[in-house]
């Protein structure tokens, strides 16, 4: 895996939300609709390793809310004062920080997803 762990952007940081301090921000659609896969790649990624995140709806018409993240797609992670955009890239960093503690597709995984 090449995952270069990005590095701390003080501009971006977001306190106060979840007690873990990580933020995913994931394409809401009509009726809150929660259809993409880039972002259920990373809510699979965080499900593997039991890490909750306060989840950040956005709508197609709103991604100037992830400009922070020098781009314009979701999924975004935030973990304290580290952003992480790009799902691959959120996977490579969780597997660089967070234990796995649930293999894929496991019993109750699908609970958390
Ligand atoms: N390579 C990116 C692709 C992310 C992506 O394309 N996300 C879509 C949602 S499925 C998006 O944010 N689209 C916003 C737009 O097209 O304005 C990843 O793996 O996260």
């Amino acid at each position: 895996m090449n995952a270069s762990i990005p590095q701390p952007n003080p501009s971006s940081v977001v306190f106060g939300r979840a007690p873990n301090g990580l933020v995913l921000y994931e394409l809401s659609a009509k009726e809150d609709r929660r259809f993409s896969p880039f972002c259920w790649k990373a809510r699979m990624a965080l499900a593997h390793r039991k890490l909750t995140p306060d989840y950040v709806p956005v709508r197609f018409t709103d991604m100037t809310m992830v400009a922070f993240s020098g781009q314009d797609r979701v999924p975004v992670l935030i973990d304290h004062s580290v952003t992480v955009a790009d799902s691959w890239n959120i996977a490579c960093y969780l597997e660089a920080i967070y234990i796995r503690v649930a293999p894929p597709y496991s019993e109750g995984t699908r609970d958390e997803i």
